[in-house]
């Protein structure tokens, strides 16, 4: 039998989706100066309710997550009510809504808050931030035991106010090269005290955040996108594999609502991974709901959905062109090539 990947898929006891198609988190920078959602942004969500579930553009847990012009923030009363227009837009339309808790670490830039640029460890990325390249990467802090502490809180907090926000849960960015995701590559963490040089201790702070969001929001509502292998802002370790083999099982143990692979296109292979892609090397890993992604068609992922390769996928790019997306894959029509001039407008 095969599976329809447009109907409902139980993901625990608290949630129910309307189908297996979910949007990708997707960064647009169209926040007010504030970093408060805006009407625009409560019509280009709710037009894309029709997915089983949304996921937010990944939306900044405090200041200093900052890396991005006009990204979202989750950490003020003016945004929380913002993103509660989204979830009430989206929810009257049928929809459901993650949000995602971004921290961009070492990538973050002092031009758009006053501190300290945070990371596992003091090395720095080259180049420079998207849309304003003057602004070039500084050498971080290594944050301090103290730092990480307020770190975890504040993930936990963002977390609140997620569910304050009307949001249906979250989904932790532990991907991408940000923040949690520099902890877990031996390129960006040389900590030599608890939260690095092993494993157990590199993969920390992502179980140290996830197991506050869980106190704070509840395992059904808590998910977690990770990028096993290193592709963006990131370099690849051959040692990074064994993070991931001792992240994955602790993860599962957890029951989350779902794990996200990120990547942009998941037919890239990683030496690190032992020639694997994202997916395979996450199924192979972790047995709990598998999100897929990466320049899917819907034909693509319901061959893969239907090959157990994972159980849900997600659309990014496709569904900027496209916010009719699930009607139109429904009715069999053609759908509108996605091309980067979009960014420049929400559609
Ligand atoms: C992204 N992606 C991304 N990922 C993430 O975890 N948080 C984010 O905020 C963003 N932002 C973002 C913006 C834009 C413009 C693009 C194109 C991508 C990655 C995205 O979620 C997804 O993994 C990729 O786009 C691959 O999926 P598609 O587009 O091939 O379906
Ligand atoms: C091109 C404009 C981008 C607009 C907002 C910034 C998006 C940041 C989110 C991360 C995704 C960036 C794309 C990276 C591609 C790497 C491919 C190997």
């Amino acid at each position: 039998m095969t599976t329809d990947l447009l109907s409902p898929f139980k993901l625990n006891d608290t949630l129910e989706l309307q189908n297996r198609v979910l949007m990708a988190p997707l960064t647009r920078c169209m926040a007010d100066d504030n970093l408060v959602p805006t009407q625009d942004m409560v019509e280009y969500y709710a037009r894309r309710a029709q997915t089983g579930l949304i996921i937010s553009e990944a939306t900044i847990i405090r200041p200093d997550a900052q890396g991005y012009p006009n990204t979202p923030g989750l950490f003020t009363s003016e945004q929380i009510q913002g993103w509660k227009k989204v979830t009430d837009a989206v929810h009257a339309n049928g929809g459901k809504m993650f949000a995602q808790l971004w921290h961009v670490g070492r990538v973050a830039h002092p031009h758009f808050f006053d501190g300290d640029v945070l990371a596992p460890s003091a090395i720095g990325v080259e180049g420079s931030v998207p849309r304003m390249r003057e602004l070039t990467y500084i050498t971080p802090k290594a944050a301090t035991t103290d730092d990480i502490k307020s770190l975890v809180a504040d993930f936990a907090k963002a977390a609140e106010n997620a569910m304050e926000a009307g949001f249906d849960g979250v989904e932790i960015h532990g991907a991408n090269g940000y923040l949690i995701d520099q902890f877990l590559h031996y390129a960006a963490n040389v900590r030599e005290d608890e939260y690095g040089q092993t494993p157990e201790n590199m993969s920390r702070f992502a179980l140290e955040v996830t197991d506050a969001v869980i106190s704070a929001v509840g395992n059904e509502r808590t998910a977690l996108r990770l990028t096993p292998g290193a592709y963006f802002n990131m370099s690849e370790d051959s040692r990074d594999k064994a993070v991931f083999d001792y992240l994955l099982p602790e993860l599962e143990k957890r029951d989350l609502a779902y794990l996200h692979g990120g990547i942009f296109d998941d037919s890239t292979r990683f030496d690190s991974l032992e020639g694997k892609t994202t997916s395979e090397f996450l199924r192979a890993g972790y047995q709990g709901t598998l999100v897929g992604v990466g320049s899917y068609s819907f034909e693509t992922a319901k061959e893969a959905i239907n090959d157990a390769k994972f159980d849900l996928i997600a659309i990014g790019r496709p569904l900027i062109a496209n916010p009719d997306y699930i009607s139109k894959v429904a009715n069999n029509e053609e759908l509108v090539a996605y091309n980067d001039e979009m960014l420049a407008k929400l559609v």
